[in-house]
């Protein structure tokens, strides 16, 4: 399971229809085009749906990754992943515990965001699956997103023994996603790079070439 959870977070693509310059089912079926190996549903910030029409989009962005073999998770709303069956959900640390969350979901892919070491020991012992750690680097895509760290948490975590999967996330493009791969991540999550580009599909495609060409050596 965690080998085959490692593989599925090398390119995960994160959207919200209000991340996307196009209609966001063209923006997901070109991403999925050019490699992407997970996708996270987050509907969030200014513009973004409610409601129905939240629940809609969801349901129409699942059907796309279900016909493509893309695992569909849904970022902090819990009632919605399980409304829909969705494959996982990953949540803050404002959202609800992980242990709460872990309750809820089963046997669901649970992902939390870390930032500290004691953030990481709670996580791990309340059954998260892997860790989303940034903002890497700068992103104007997340509201309230902290400050840029770097790399350096991602390796104080495995300087500290800790081996779960790990996704940095914040700021990553086709050119530093390399450079995130070798501080000792699975993978790197992306929203802007790939949903604002004017070819999702050629932006999947230059991260994936990057991301595989470090894991090659
Ligand atoms: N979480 P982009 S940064 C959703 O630091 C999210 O936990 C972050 O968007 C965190 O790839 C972020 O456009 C936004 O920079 C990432």
């Amino acid at each position: 399971m965690e080998d085959k959870l490692r593989e599925m977070l090398k390119l995960y693509f994160i959207m919200g229809s209000n991340n996307c310059r196009k209609d966001p089912e063209t923006v997901l079926k070109e991403a999925i085009k050019g490699g992407i190996t997970l996708f996270q549903f987050r509907e969030k910030g200014q513009g973004s749906l409610g409601g129905c029409e939240k629940k809609q989009l969801a349901v129409n962005l699942q059907r796309i990754c279900k016909e493509a073999g893309i695992p569909f998770i849904v970022n902090d709303d819990i009632e919605l992943a399980l409304e829909v069956d969705a494959d996982g959900v990953h949540i803050g640390q404002s959202d609800m515990s992980a242990g709460e969350a872990r309750c809820l979901v089963g046997s669901k892919i649970l992902g939390v965001s870390v930032h500290t070491l004691k953030e990481a020991e709670q996580a791990r012992e309340m059954g998260a699956d892997y860790f989303g750690v940034g903002p890497v680097f700068h992103t104007t895509t997340k509201e309230d997103a902290l400050p840029a760290s770097g790399v350096s948490f991602i390796r104080e975590l495995r300087k500290n023994g800790y081996s779960i999967p790990i996704v940095g996330i914040g700021g990553i493009t086709a050119e530093n996603a390399g450079d995130v791969m070798s501080s000792g991540v699975d993978g790197v999550s992306v929203i802007s790079f790939i949903s604002n580009a004017e070819s999702p599909k050629k932006a999947a495609m230059g991260l994936k070439e990057n991301i595989m060409h470090k894991q090659n050596g």
